[in-house]
């Protein structure tokens, strides 16, 4: 059995800090309550990679928050990850799924109706849909509309997150979609204060019915 909240689902990018300042944030964040969290790294060797996601995942097992390794199945294992997401130029769900196996979490982007369905079909976990909004987080990415994100809702039983641009002051033009939760790099990485950051995130998407269907499958 998976059991994992989505609500506040923190992606992290240590390009602009030293790996110190970094951690620190990393630690702020589940501080402040982050209840799902994924290591994303493009530029990192593979040695670099899994020494970053030990020391993450260090971490989040302290708060006993999943972590997710982005686009590497191979650092999931080696670091035993709770997880992996995937994109459209990663492996697929179904091969991950073989090497994974039943009881890690693999998400999926997805960002038409019929990419979700593919998706979930192949076993996702979960699906992360978006950009909302611009972003200013470094990614090969296009604008989804909030319709698309609302019919992918729709049609997939899995838990579906928003992603790309959203902070605490533009949410809510998602209130009254039946998303799980929120996804979010900037507004918690580069913040000030990035414990306040996530607090605050969570609390304004909770308090417009953006959270709570948790992931749970047998
Ligand atoms: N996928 C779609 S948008 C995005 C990813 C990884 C980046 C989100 O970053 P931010 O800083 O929350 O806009
Ligand atoms: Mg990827």
């Amino acid at each position: 059995m998976k059991h994992f909240d989505t609500s506040l689902y923190f992606i992290t990018d240590s390009t602009m800090y030293e790996e110190e300042e970094f951690l620190r944030r990393v630690e702020a964040a589940l501080q402040g309550g982050v209840t799902i969290m994924q290591i994303r790294e493009k530029n990192k060797s593979t040695r670099a990679y899994i020494d970053l996601a030990e020391k993450v995942h260090a971490l989040t097992k302290r708060y006993g928050v999943p972590l997710i390794i982005d686009d590497r199945v191979d650092v999931a294992l080696a670091v035993n990850a709770e997880g992996v997401h995937l994109g459209a130029e990663d492996m697929t769900v179904a091969a991950a799924r073989k090497i994974l196996g039943e009881d890690k979490i693999i998400g999926a982007t997805a960002k038409t109706v019929s990419w979700a369905l593919d998706e979930a079909a192949q076993g996702a976990d979960y699906l992360g849909v978006g950009a909302i909004y611009p972003t200013t987080t470094k990614v090969k990415t296009v604008l989804t509309s909030t319709d698309t994100l609302r019919n992918i809702c729709k049609v997939v039983s899995i838990p579906v997150n928003a992603i790309g641009g959203l902070n605490k002051d533009n949410i809510d033009v998602l209130a009254g979609i039946p998303i799980s939760g929120v996804c979010a790099v900037s507004a918690i990485m580069k913040a000030d204060d990035p414990k306040k950051a996530a607090e605050e995130l969570k609390a304004r998407a909770q308090e417009l019915g953006l959270t709570g269907r948790k992931g749970e499958q047998d």
